[in-house]
């Protein structure tokens, strides 16, 4: 019968979803090349090394150290002596009050639980000395291989931060730390628009002659230097993250970061035929005291977007957005320009209610055309329980969708479901990259 029909329907799209490997189209992982503060038991680490993993990175993500900030306030305990302790001191300290003092029922700290659970671990023994001991026993290199195969991950993006002298140093010292098949490069450089003059001062050191003022020669320059950096981290995009006041008003606009985009980064970009990945609405550093976790959302400006897209025809853009307000607008605006491509919920909206919202909103307006999700992991581990939570959220709306269709008679056939999974976790993004999928 017809209720048969749709249970089975939706059985098809959930196996779908939790079957098909996804192209993570932005996170902050790092392969072992580049380091890891935590090397597993007794081994040999490298205190500032960029591959975080394991259960102590976990509980000192970002996201959890502004929210334990919330219950044990800086008169209690102050933000110096909060980044005074090791690691394993401030996991002690977020486990303690996020996890046995109230529950943790935050989407963060229920991350990690989720994380924990499809590792195998138990989070109901609530042991954090065995979770520990585990993570001891496991070869770095070897992990990445076994979280990838949990969340369904096939390919890593990288976000390559140049201005960071931590990053930058690794590439320039090992010229085959990017080497590892299973991370893709992309290159960052939020200073280029958002502070010209910082940027400018820093490509002077590095070997690039520019002025502040956007002379002749001060353009070739940076142009070389976004060239160069391309080559050396193969990047498959560049990316900024923009504040939520970032404004382009045409072509004529006299904004310096307007001139750095139409002169330097756009025309680089349209030569190698790579796009341009712009992250809108992040006020940074609100309270400089939480570190990563300090940053603000604010209102973006889509009108900006728009015409970014109308001016530039010859260039491709992913665009997401920090602000649940932003998101209907954004969707509008991707209907209007094929070389728009929105992606993902980013960071404050990367939550179950705001997953489920924005994306059923955009099915119906862009169909499959869009790139649902992006895991934003900072810690390698992650990629588990951002993927489970996302699949299961997609999964609802698609069955959804695919039941309204169901209702006029038209039956997407297992094929075609799993075809537009695909769109969705691989062939949007690979096709808008240009690169042919394997
Ligand atoms: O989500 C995050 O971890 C943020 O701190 C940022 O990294 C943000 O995603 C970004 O890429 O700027
Ligand atoms: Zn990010």
């Amino acid at each position: 019968g017809r209720a048969q029909d749709l249970a089975a329907l939706e059985a098809t799209v959930r196996d779908a979803v939790r079957e098909q490997p996804v192209w993570d189209f932005h996170t902050h992982l790092y392969p072992p090349s580049f380091g890891t503060p935590f090397a597993g038991s007794g081994k040999a680490s490298d205190p500032k090394g960029l591959m975080l993993w394991g259960i102590d990175e976990l509980l000192t993500y970002h996201y959890l150290v502004a929210e334990v900030f919330r219950v044990v306030t800086p008169q209690q305990l102050s933000y110096d002596d909060f980044w005074r302790m090791t690691k394993r001191e401030q996991a002690d300290h977020i486990w303690k009050h996020l996890f046995l003092e109230r529950s943790p029922i935050s989407e963060a700290c229920r991350g990690v639980l989720t994380t924990l659970q499809r590792l195998g671990l138990d989070p109901a023994e609530r042991d954090l000395a065995g979770y520990r001991q585990w993570f001891d026993e496991q070869d770095p290199d070897r992990h990445i291989d076994r979280v990838m195969e949990i969340s369904g991950v096939s390919r890593i993006t990288m976000t390559n931060a140049v201005f960071d002298d931590n990053e930058r140093l690794r590439w320039l010292e090992n010229r085959h730390v990017g080497d590892d098949p299973r991370f893709a490069g992309v290159l960052r450089f939020d200073p280029l628009l958002r502070d010209w003059p910082a940027a400018a001062a820093q490509l002077v050191r590095w070997g690039y002659p520019v002025n502040k003022t956007l002379d002749d020669q001060t353009v070739e320059q940076a142009r070389k230097f976004i060239r160069d950096w391309i080559d050396r981290v193969q990047a498959l995009y560049c990316a900024v993250s923009l504040p939520p006041d970032f404004r382009y008003e045409g072509l004529e606009d006299p904004r310096t970061s307007s001139t750095v985009l139409r002169k330097i980064i756009l025309p680089v970009l349209a030569e190698r035929d790579l796009p341009f990945a712009m992250m809108i609405g992040s006020r940074l550093r609100v309270n400089p005291e939480l570190r990563d976790g300090g940053d603000m959302v604010g209102l973006a400006d889509v009108a900006s977007v728009a015409r970014i897209c109308s001016d530039f025809p010859h260039n491709r853009f992913f665009c997401t957005m920090l602000a649940r307000e932003n998101q209907h607008e954004l969707a509008v605006a991707a209907r209007k320009f094929g070389n728009l491509m929105v992606f993902g919920c980013w960071w404050f909206v990367n939550n179950p209610s705001l997953i489920d919202e924005i994306t059923r909103m955009r099915v119906e307006l862009l169909g499959t055309s869009f790139i649902p999700q992006h895991s934003d992991a900072r810690v390698l581990d992650q990629l588990i329980y951002k993927w489970d939570h996302s699949r299961d959220l997609i999964a609802n709306v698609l069955a959804d969708k695919y039941r309204d269709v169901a209702a006029t008679g038209w039956r997407p056939s297992e094929n075609e479901i799993r075809r537009d999974v695909r769109l969705f976790f691989h062939e949007n993004m690979s096709n808008f990259l240009g690169t042919p999928t394997p």
